[in-house]
């Protein structure tokens, strides 16, 4: 297990200043940790690397409180030890959330104690990683009363990743790192994913693509089923994900499985998979069970159908609802669940209303044991999309949130987009679905069947997710998880703290690049005003979804000689319809739609004058000329930075960077051509080549 040749991400560890660096080993150079449990195994080690790396030397780890020094660490559950029985109010700890953890510094018996404790194993795990982020963050712990809960109670990771193939489905970072072919061989870098996932939150992991029968528009042949997902639920490689689930659960994370919904065909030769059939309940029944005899804190399942020729229950003439129910039963008794996708669409006008179209009216019709996991947009992960209409219909079921962690359409790799920014819009966002006041946020944390999911971003590449800069995406998808209301800044402050060090200008640099680089990616990819999916798609076995191609999907942006935008109003294919009230209203009015959302919301003339007076289409033209500027100048802030990084991550990025700035100068010219081909309205600036 000799493998060190790839990048330790945010949990560098680096030295700590000189300055600082007493205080913190006066705190942590002695440390009373409970044992037991396999996370305990991963907390102790975790302390040894972190504060080896961070203090210049591993802590002292003792059997019982050391009597020698003025200050030590204690680590364990509620009652357990003296330091930590004597100190805190049990009540107080084990009334925590599963992962909540307290962190705080009390006197006991004349001696100075830094107390961590957590009503569950995985809290002790989470209070680890914070203290240690305190220390690589520099803030001071000498005295400490830290209290956390996750807000989510699930925070998932999907993987899109196509065992035993070991391709990655929209990744940009090489190969799965999960290796079915050589499992149950364990692989150091599983262990360090685990490290990297727990040390921001995540409890859970997907670790097989939702197309579980991949490739799944090409033609099956045998070696390729053979290969494909939906065999993980073979009892051969029920072990393999145990093992898998073993490195995981050390870490407090649960494993689950993409699953297929013809699997009583395919794995059980039964002649159907309607989910009315007895015959196909009990086979799930007798599955799921069978899973957990292998894997007993198994995670549940998830699962596309009726999606992009997936099966589903509409090959039964049965809802959504039934369809999942009959797996969702078969987790009765089990500690997991069903995460039910609702990326759904088919041949329709607008496909932006066809999941709430399925869905909403299902509200209250799911068993207690399935999530309905739904995309931010009703889109596809663009760029920017309004917030999906089904956050504020379902409030009698348990929704789940689906975000991207990778790029497939912010610049795949390359370009370094931070999502937070897009993330907090989302979670931020006021469904009015209990009046007004009720944000995506708090829809999601009503009930402990609901979560977030975000589709995976690492891969093989000694960097994990294709740039440097995009590792702050994994970083701050768990921070978002955990609390909501952690603002960008403050997680990427955090983020580059930890992975570039402490020079301010280092600091500052990174993190404008990082904040600015979400306008930039619209800017240059859309034009600003709401127009999205104007990609390329390419050979049907080779989406590409990353270079220029505005004709390719007109109904996606309505330009015709008239004017430009979509018509999803009331009177229009009827999407701002599906929002609550007020939201109806003020997306069907084009004076008081937001301007980043314009043209999603209506179809206009080339010639409407916007607020400040300038045009649509010249909008358009600058929107698209300050994207590619900003990417510019991204480019020099990073450029800038030489010899103030190191050279290896330095030049990485850099060879990014000046790709990112012809792809987003592509993106201009040929989205500016193409909008003046239509319009014929020539840009004032006189910086459009007319045809
Ligand atoms: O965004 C589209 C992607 C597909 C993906 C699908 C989905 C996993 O282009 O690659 O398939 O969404 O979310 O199911």
């Amino acid at each position: 297990m000799v493998e060190t040749t790839y990048d330790d991400c945010w949990l560098r560890y680096d030295r700590v200043e000189e300055t600082l660096r007493a205080a913190y080993r006066e705190r942590l150079s002695h440390a009373y940790v409970s044992e037991g449990a396999p996370e305990l195994g991963a907390v102790r080690a975790e302390l040894r690397r972190g504060l080896e790396g961070m203090l210049g030397r591993e802590p002292h780890l003792w059997q019982h409180p050391p009597r020698s020094v003025d200050s030590f660490l204690v680590i364990g559950h509620p009652e357990e030890m003296r330091p930590i029985s004597e100190t805190i109010d049990p009540e107080e700890a084990w009334d925590l959330a599963d992962g909540g953890f307290l962190l705080r510094t009390v006197e006991w018996e004349g001696q100075e104690c830094t107390v961590l404790t957590a009503s569950s194993d995985r809290g002790l795990v989470y209070g680890t990683f914070h203290l240690l982020r305190l220390v690589a963050t520099g803030e001071p712990i000498d005295d400490l009363d830290v209290c956390e809960e996750p807000a989510n109670a699930n925070r998932i990771v999907n993987h899109w990743d196509n065992p035993f193939r070991r391709s990655v489905e929209r990744g940009y970072a090489g190969q799965s790192i999960f290796d079915w072919e050589r499992l149950p061989d364990l692989r150091e870098r599983y262990f360090d994913y685990a490290r990297l996932l727990a040390s921001v939150g995540i409890d859970g992991i997907v670790p097989n693509n939702v197309n579980t029968g991949i490739p799944p528009r090409s033609t099956a042949n045998d070696a390729v089923a053979e290969r494909a997902g939906w065999q993980l639920l073979k009892r051969e490689n029920l072990e393999k994900l145990e093992a898998l689930a073993s490195v995981f659960r050390r870490y407090g994370i649960r494993t689950y499985l993409s699953i297929n919904y013809a699997a009583p065909i395919r794995l059980g030769g039964l002649d159907t998979a309607d989910p009315h059939d007895p015959e196909v309940q009990q086979w799930w029944q007798d599955k799921v069970d069978e899973i957990y005899e292998i894997v007993p804190d198994f995670g549940g399942f998830l699962v596309k159908a009726d999606s992009e020729g997936q099966p589903g229950p509409y090959d039964y003439d049965r809802s959504h609802a039934e369809g999942a129910n009959v797996l969702g039963e078969a987790f009765e008794g089990h500690d997991g669940r069903v995460w039910w996708r609702a990326f759904v669409y088919s041949e329709h006008d607008d496909r932006a209303v066809q999941a709430y179209e399925a869905f909403a009216h299902l509200d209250g019709e799911f068993h207690e044991k399935v999530t309905v996991q739904i995309k931010n947009g009703p889109i596809d992960f663009q760029q920017r999309e309004p917030v999906s209409t089904l956050f504020g219909a379902m409030p009698e079921t348990d929704l789940g949130c689906e975000l991207q962690i990778t790029g497939e359409y912010t610049g795949q790799g390359v370009h370094p987009t931070s999502h937070v920014p897009m993330w907090k819009e989302v979670l931020g966002f006021d469904t009015h679905a209990d009046g007004e006041g009720t944000p995506v946020k708090d829809v999601l944390t009503e009930r402990d069947g609901q979560g977030i999911a975000g589709v995976g971003i690492v891969g093989e590449d000694p960097n994990w997710t294709g740039n440097y800069l995009l590792q702050s995406n994994l970083y701050g998808f768990g921070r978002l998880c955990w609390n909501p209301d952690l603002s960008t800044e403050e997680i990427t402050d955090e983020w580059v703290r930890q992975t570039f060090g402490h020079d301010e200008a280092v600091v500052d640099a990174v993190s404008e690049i990082l904040l600015d680089s979400w306008q930039a990616c619209i800017d240059y990819h859309t034009g600003g005003i709401g127009l999205m999916h104007m990609m390329y798609n390419g050979e049907k076995t080779l989406e590409n979804h990353y270079d220029p191609a505005p004709w390719e999907w007109p109904e996606y942006h309505g330009a015709t000689a008239d004017g430009i935008g979509v018509d999803r109003t009331t009177d229009g294919s009827g999407y701002a319809a599906q929002y609550r009230e007020p939201l109806t209203d003020f997306y069907d009015d084009p004076e008081t739609c937001p301007e980043e959302l314009l043209l999603f919301f209506h179809h206009l003339p080339w010639e409407y004058e916007l607020e400040d007076g300038t045009t649509v289409i010249q909008r358009l033209y600058d929107d698209l000329y300050a994207g590619a500027a900003a990417v510019d100048e991204l480019r020099e802030r990073w450029l800038a930075l030489e010899g103030q990084v190191d050279e290896r991550r330095h030049r990485h990025v850099a060879e990014r960077f000046d790709e990112h700035a012809l792809q987003a100068k592509r993106w201009r010219d040929t989205l500016c051509e193409y909008f003046y081909e239509k319009s014929e309205i020539p840009d004032e600036h006189g910086r459009v080549p007319a045809g």
